[in-house]
């Protein structure tokens, strides 16, 4: 039988990693991108372990850099190409919260040219393989911060905004083709986001969470899972989910 194969991009931890779980148990094949290679390595080697019946395709790329996504695209092969159901763009980071004033250029940089330049240079590889297979989903990993910014947030909301944007626009352009365009935007979800944010300080990433139950990577991969289970005819734009204890990317019933 044909393997179906999603490609995540961001898959060494967190939301991507947990997804990458939940497709191999549903029979899916993989196809693994992040910079941390030996993270990937190991992940596909766990899963490979239980599910021996899925192929699983790590490859160390960074997103931001068109040449690495373009080496690994060069390495699939046709049975691998030809069976590209679903493309995650999930590969992101905030780096850093302080007001506009006082933001890093080198952090601007970065958040800018992963969050919104990667997905596009990655979906600008992927689209003709989708058309030519007449088939195909994207989905997008948005933010509850890319509906409405915070204090001390923006250029990481802004870059959300983008894929906000950049999603509906994919839906409107890829729609001859029949491919689904879907975004899921997410608030605060426990996994190594802020530690990233807060550039190791685990005291200030812990913080973020203190008072209130976030959500888990798990939760996020079961609603990405749902998005791409859905019959032919059925496209999900878009599913804002939060905590219970989070109203929007501002509110929050924290109990200190
Ligand atoms: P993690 O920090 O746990 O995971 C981020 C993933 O992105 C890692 O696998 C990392 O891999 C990868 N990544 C970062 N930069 C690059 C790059 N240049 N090239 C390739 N891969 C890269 O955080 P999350 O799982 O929480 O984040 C996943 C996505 O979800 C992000 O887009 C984030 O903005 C979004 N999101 C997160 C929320 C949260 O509260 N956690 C809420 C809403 C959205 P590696 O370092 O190995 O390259
Ligand atoms: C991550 C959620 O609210 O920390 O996108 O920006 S938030």
């Amino acid at each position: 039988m044909e393997k179906k194969y999603i490609l995540i991009s961001g898959a060494s931890s967190g939301i991507g990693k947990a997804c990458a779980q939940i497709f191999a148990k549903n029979g899916f094949s993989l196809i693994l991108f992040a910079r941390r290679i030996k993270k990937l390595e190991q992940l596909q080697n766990e899963l490979k372990s239980l599910y021996p019946e899925i192929e699983v395709h790590s490859f160390q790329v960074d997103v931001r850099n068109p040449k690495e996504i373009e080496n690994a695209i060069n390495q699939f092969s046709l049975g691998l190409k030809n069976n590209i159901h679903i493309l995650l763009n999930n590969a992101g980071l905030a780096l850093d919260r302080s007001t506009i004033d006082k933001g890093i250029i080198e952090d601007w940089d970065q958040m800018i040219d992963t969050n919104l330049k990667g997905l596009l240079y990655l979906s600008k590889k992927i689209i003709p393989i989708m058309i030519e297979n007449k088939k195909g989903h994207i989905i997008n990993m948005g933010s509850i911060a890319g509906k409405e910014v915070y204090p001390e947030g923006n250029v990481y909301c802004a870059s959300k905004a983008a894929v906000d944007s950049i999603s509906k626009a994919m839906r409107i352009d890829l729609l001859p083709h029949g491919i689904k365009v879907s975004q899921i935007s997410p608030g605060a979800v426990e996994t190594e986001f802020s530690l990233v944010r807060y550039k190791g300080n685990v005291d200030l990433a812990k913080n973020v969470y203190n008072g209130f139950i976030p959500l888990k990577a798990e939760d996020i991969a079961e609603s990405i899972f749902f998005l791409a289970n859905q019959p032919e005819h059925v496209c999900i734009n878009d599913i804002i989910i939060t905590p219970t204890a989070q109203a929007n990317s501002v509110f929050f019933n924290k109990i200190l």
